[in-house]
């Protein structure tokens, strides 16, 4: 047994140092379904000198440490694939500070992120970023994967909102890059840098967040399309209209018959693809905006267009829009969810092109997402065993395909879910060797030893 693992159970309590295989079990896995990767511990930090210690012992032991939030990412950037520890910040759930002046809030990593917004909106402000998962990921895990969600759209992502940070190296190192002022351009972008870095640079035991005032009005509407085509060129048209909803997403017809029998809101049969398009601002002005964006749909060739009545309507539609994925998860033997990004000229021709690609390989394809951005979630999916070989060569067919379809389309491979170890062996695809070597070198100057989630990103 590794000395180090005795030092850290003397030093945090042996209730902080976890070692045992039924407890282990829980960290082995993420949402991505790739492992099970079980570490050798997983250390539950409570404060950033407890951080700082696991670094610097893991550092002098020359142990690798993976990072972990809550778990939910999707290409296995918190998995322990070269064994070692995983530093888990689920137990930092304070929320230090909410200042309505300032527009900042101060957070610890392991924060839920709807837990945030909740404690905002109650405060009259807003914090847009919204993954799926907001129920049950963490601000430190949305920080390391620089995470989006539907109201990216009018909002964008993570990175926008993180203004500063408290971070740890490798070897124990603290640093703040940042600030809490509306700007500053002192130095470089290192907050930037560290978000999406997924868990290679840093482990982030603070984070500050930028807030904004909570919208006076939210509405939704919903427009029904014969095939996912139709609502690509609807929302095509919607962006080149210059109108401007907080999110515009679409559900193919795989994807709405899948999850209408879960559904908590009424989607209507036959429908061949959705979009949901929600609009927030001043109360006066929102009614014309959604029936600008209505006959929008209209002109689209929308079949149907149901405006939600109510706030519990418009929640309900969120549900079941969040529900989609965990409930694709466990209908299949095997699912695995891409996330590219197409040019938003390009969302219908990439959704002919998805179609054809599920059919050339004879697999099940469901897709989703936030379209608006050209953010697409296809899922590929299959009840046959992915380990056999050649369901697996159809599967990679497939993956291989939606991949060079998306670059051809000047897109890119992933929107929001990062990495990871899911897509690495891409990387050289759309990244120049001259690139992925900078980055390479980057990473080395933060954490010389390579200890830091090692393996993930680049290929190996
Ligand atoms: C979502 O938008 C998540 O629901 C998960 O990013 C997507 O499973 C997926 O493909
Ligand atoms: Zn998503």
């Amino acid at each position: 047994m590794r000395p180090i693992f005795d030092i850290l159970a003397r030093e945090l309590g042996t209730a902080k140092v976890l070692r045992d295989e039924a407890r282990l079990e829980a960290y082995a896995r993420d949402e991505s379904g790739l492992g099970p990767y079980p570490p050798e511990a997983a250390v539950l930090c409570d404060s950033v000198e407890e951080i700082q210690l696991v670094l610097r012992l893991a550092d002098e032991h020359r142990v690798p440490v993976v990072p972990r939030g809550l778990g939910t990412g999707m290409t296995g950037g918190a998995l322990a694939t070269h064994g070692g520890i995983v530093l888990s910040t689920e137990r930092m759930q304070r929320i230090k500070e909410i200042d309505p002046a300032d527009l900042v809030a101060v957070v610890e990593p392991g924060v839920i992120t709807g837990v945030l917004q909740d404690a905002a909106e109650a405060a009259g402000l807003f914090y847009p970023p919204d993954p799926a998962s907001l129920a049950m990921c963490s601000l430190g895990g949305n920080v390391a994967e620089n995470a989006g969600g539907p109201r990216a759209f009018k909002y964008g992502v993570t990175r926008e909102y993180v203004i500063g940070l408290e971070t740890v190296l490798m070897g124990g190192t603290r640093l703040r890059p940042g600030r809490r002022t509306a700007k500053g351009v002192t130095g470089y972008d290192v907050v930037g840098l560290f978000c999406g870095s997924e868990g290679t640079f840093g482990v982030s035991s603070e984070i500050t967040l930028k807030l904004l005032p909570k919208p006076q009005g939210v509405a939704l509407l919903l427009a029904v399309f014969a095939d996912p085509v139709k609502a690509g060129e609807a929302i095509t048209a919607i962006i080149r209209k210059g109108y401007r909803p907080r999110a515009l997403e679409l559900m193919d017809r795989a994807s709405i018959d899948h999850v209408r029998p879960k559904a908590t809101y009424p989607i209507p049969v036959g429908a061949g693809a959705i979009v949901i398009c929600e609009l927030d601002g001043d109360e006066a002005a929102l009614a014309p905006a959604v029936e600008r964006c209505a006959q929008a749909c209209d002109e689209s060739g929308a079949t149907e267009v149901v405006i939600a009545a109510d706030e519990a309507q418009r929640r309900r539609l969120w549900e079941t829009r969040r529900i989609t994925s965990p409930s694709l998860r466990h209908a299949h033997r095997y699912k695995v969810s891409e996330d590219i990004c197409v040019p938003r000229s390009a969302i219908a021709e990439m959704l002919r092109r998805v179609d054809k690609i599920g059919a050339r390989h004879d697999l099940l394809m469901a897709t989703f997402g936030h379209a608006g951005d050209g953010n697409l979630h296809v899922n590929v999916l299959t009840d046959e065993d992915h380990r056999e070989a050649a369901v697996a060569a159809r599967i990679q067919g497939a993956l291989g395909d939606i991949f060079k379809d998306t670059l051809s389309l000047r897109g890119t491979l992933s929107g929001e879910h990062g990495i990871g170890i899911a897509k690495q062996k891409y990387m050289p695809w759309e990244q120049a060797p001259e690139l992925i070597e900078v980055q390479k070198k980057l990473k080395l100057t933060l954490d010389p030893k390579n200890l830091l989630n090692p393996g993930k990103i680049f290929p190996t």
